[in-house]
This record gives C-alpha cells, sequence and structure tokens, in this order.
C-alpha cells in the first residue's frame, strides 16, 4: 500500500437537533381532593398508581412538581387538558408549562 494510500476517512460531525423541551409543572391548591389529581395523572401522563401519589404529594407539600417533560406541543396540550378535566369537575387545579433550561 503506497504512502498515500490510507483507510482512515475525514470525519464528518453530524449534529441531530433535538427539540427544546417543556416541563409539565402540577401546582398546588388547598381544594383538589388527593385522589383525584392521582387519577388526572394517571389518566394524562400515564403514571402508575405510586408515581401518581408521589408527584401528588410532592406538589402538596412543596407548593408544585414537575411531572414530566415533552416537545412544546405536547406538553401544552396535555397541561391544558389535564386542567380541562379538572375545571370540568369544578376542581381549580392548575398544570402549567415552562420551558426546561
Ligand atoms: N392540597 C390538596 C389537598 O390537600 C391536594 C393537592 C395536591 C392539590 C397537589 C393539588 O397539585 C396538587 N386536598
Amino acid at each position: 500500500m503506497a504512502d498515500s494510500d490510507t483507510k482512515t476517512r475525514p470525519k464528518t460531525l453530524v449534529k441531530t437537533a433535538r427539540p427544546p423541551l417543556y416541563k409539565v409543572i402540577l401546582v398546588n391548591d388547598d381544594f383538589t381532593p388527593r385522589e383525584f389529581v392521582v387519577r388526572i395523572l394517571k389518566a394524562e401522563f400515564r403514571t402508575s398508581e405510586d408515581q401518581a401519589y408521589r408527584i401528588m404529594i410532592t406538589a402538596h407539600t412543596k407548593g408544585s412538581c414537575v411531572v414530566a417533560v415533552f416537545t412544546r406541543e405536547i406538553a401544552e396540550d396535555k397541561a391544558t387538558r389535564a386542567t380541562e378535566m379538572a375545571r370540568n369537575e369544578g376542581f381549580p387545579l392548575l398544570f402549567t408549562t415552562e420551558p426546561e433550561t
């Protein structure tokens, strides 16, 4: 093999752009029953009973809790749907979104 013949190639660094992620945040209030919060978390965010309970109790004691992260549209859709489910039942439960830093 000649000196100029080589098996290495110039490396092309391919950077795959990832969409920014948004947190869905559960906000505590004094009126929504704990069991209802757990039910909403399971229904909209597909968490287990155990995970839902832990997220609920964290929001209850700390004021808020990150439920999950998604791309912006999915985060906003889920926060809106979950908040609407609570409104339909007459509860002030609130889900918000914010960009992950
Ligand atoms: N604080 C509510 C209660 O004591 C329960 C609750 C927990 C409500 C978390 C909202 O995001 C929340 N009934």
